[in-house]
Formats: structure tokens, sequence, C-alpha cells
């Protein structure tokens, strides 16, 4: 009998948004895509397309990694974000939508044989992508399930050639505040850093991600290279990276930067350590609206305990 398989992320239609995901003929005659096919087929060609790299999806599935809660709607996390250089509120994704993903470069510098320069395709192209089902816990008590695509932190260190003494991974959004208007606002320490120990950029769940839901990763999400650090809270995965800097020295974090008392450089995912001003016992899970009990490491102990063994005097929970 020939059963029709569907990849466990796929969702019911009634679930789907096409406004949000096609194109119209407008954008597509102004992105220059107006060959056969696409004057052909004009309101079926998906924004995806216009990626040099979307050839690349869906990639192969990595099945070491499980979930244990539904797959979020594509429409939901697409639409729901915290990217605070397009606005404080979780809907900026029309605004993000101005962000030029092409040309992108990135830089990898500080303590490392040599400095390298490379455009985002380059880079896409030389890395192993892999599809990895994840759970995402932002610390404001919310958290969804996401098919990303990407390629393990690992291999962008192995590609850098760090030198034997850098000891942090510095990462660093872009810059451009006439796009993303939240840069304007003087008072939050742009552009937004973060950082993780080598150790913890060699840990097998680091991962970069270059896509979701088997297509290059929408601009709210963090196009076109964002990272994600399943154990930790949210923030910690920062988005549209342009550098990377291999350093000896522990990098201030944006949100450590703004508020220090409330948001530290380790951020390990755990129920029993509250936030100064809510509990982190629960969260709301998007996919289901349901409020479901939080997990030390997000879950993920057995691949992240270790890294923290004998750390107890660290701030490691927050
Ligand atoms: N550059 C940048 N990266 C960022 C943020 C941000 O405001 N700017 N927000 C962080 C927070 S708080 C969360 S929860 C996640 C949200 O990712 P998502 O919108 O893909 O769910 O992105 C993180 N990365
Ligand atoms: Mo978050």
């Amino acid at each position: 009998m020939y059963i029709k398989r569907t990849r466990g992320w796929e969702i019911p239609e009634r679930l789907a948004t096409p406004e949000s995901t096609y194109f119209d003929r407008r954008q597509i005659l102004a992105a220059g895509g107006v060959g056969l096919a696409s004057s052909a087929f004009p309101f079926v060609a998906r924004a995806a397309d216009t990626d040099p790299t979307a050839d690349l999806y869906p990639a192969p599935r990595n099945s070491r990694y499980t979930i244990n809660r539904p797959v979020t709607p594509e429409s939901i996390n697409t639409t729901y974000n915290n990217f605070y250089e397009f606005g404080t509120q979780r809907n900026i994704s029309a605004a993000a939508e101005a962000l030029p993903t092409r040309p992108w470069e990135v830089k990898i510098d500080g303590m490392v044989e040599e400095e390298i320069t490379t455009d985002i395709d380059t880079l896409i192209r030389r890395m192993p992508l892999e599809e990895r089902l994840y759970r995402h816990r932002c610390v404001e008590a919310w958290s969804i399930t996401v098919p990303w695509t990407g390629f393990p932190v690992s291999e962008l260190v192995k590609f850098a050639r760090p030198l034997g003494d850098a000891q942090y991974l510095r990462m660093e959004t872009f810059m451009m505040p006439d796009v993303a208007t939240g840069q304007k606002q003087v008072w939050y320490p742009w552009p937004y850093v973060e950082g993780v120990t080598m150790a913890e950029a060699n840990n097998e769940l680091a991962f970069l991600v270059t896509g979701a839901y088997g297509k290059p990763v929408a601009k709210s999400m963090g196009a076109p290279l964002r990272i994600h650090l399943p154990w930790k809270y949210g923030f910690k995965s920062i988005k549209s990276i342009v550098r990377f800097t291999f350093t000896d020295e522990r990098p201030i974090t944006f949100w450590e930067e703004l508020g220090p008392s409330e948001y530290g450089f380790w951020a390990n995912v755990n129920p029993d350590v509250a936030h100064p001003r809510w509990s982190q016992a629960t969260e709301r899970d998007l996919a289901t609206n349901e409020r479901i009990p939080t997990e030390l490491y997000n879950g993920y102990g057995e691949f992240v305990a270790d890294l923290y063994a004998g750390m107890d005097d660290q701030r490691l929970y927050m």
C-alpha cells in the first residue's frame, strides 16, 4: 500500500498563512524574477526561491535530536519574534523584511591563524547542512519548537582555525540603523553581541542556522545566519550574524550590559532559578498554548551538563 509520508514538522493546511510566505507579483518583478517559470506561476513563487542557496533545502534530517512536543507552526515562528533591532514588541516580522540579506559578508577575526572575510553563500556551501528539530525557551517563559537547517558551530570553528589560547567565541549582529530603526534607540548597546566559551561552541548541540522549515531562514528569525543554543535562554541565540571573533576575554553581551542583575553570560535554562521578576518553573508552548513544566537545560542535560561541572561559583542560570 502506498502511504504518503509527511515530515514530522509538516503542518495541517489550515494552519499555514500563504500571505506571509508568498511574494506578490510586484515583488517578483522587482527582484528580477521575470523568467518563464515565474511569469507563468507568479503566485506560487516563494520568497525563498530568490535566495542563492535555496537549492540546498531541504537538507537531510539528523534524527539524533528529537522533540517531545509538537513543532510550532511556521506561521507562528515567522511572526512572533524577539528582534529588538526592528522593535521591542514581538510583531516585527514585516519591518524585518527590509533587511538586505544579500550581499552579506561574514568576518572571522581575533585570535585566528588568519582573518577571513567570506560572503555568506560561499560559507554556506562549504558547510555540511543538516536539519535538526530543536526546542527553544525564551527567558520570557514562552517556548517554541523549530525544524532548523544549519551546521554545527564546531564546523565554523574548524574553518576559522583559532589559536590555542582563544577561550571565547564572540558574535555580533549587523549595524544598519537606517534599515533597523530600533538601532536608532541610543540607550541600547548596539550592535547586539553574544558569546560562548570554546567548549560551548564545540558542543555538538551548538548550531549555526541558515534555514528553517526546509528553506532559507526567514528574516524575522535571523536570516541569513543565526545561532541556536537550545539549552540556553533564547537571548543567547543571536540573529543575523556578521562577525565572529575569537578572544581570551569574556564578551559583555547585549542583555548583560543592559541589565546585569537580570541577564548574565551563561543563561542556562533552569526551572528552579527564578528571574528576579518572574518564575522560570513553567513556560507557554506557542504551538499548543499550554503551560508546561520547564526542564533543566531545557531538557538537554545529557548533552551539556558536563560543560558546567565544578563551576558552581558562576551564575550559570541567568
Ligand atoms: N540580533 C538579535 N538577536 C536576537 C534577539 C534580538 O533582539 N536581536 N532576540 C533574542 C531573543 S530574546 C530570542 S527569544 C530569540 C528569538 O528568536 P525567534 O524570533 O527566531 O523565535 O532571538 C534572540 N536573538
Ligand atoms: Mo528571548
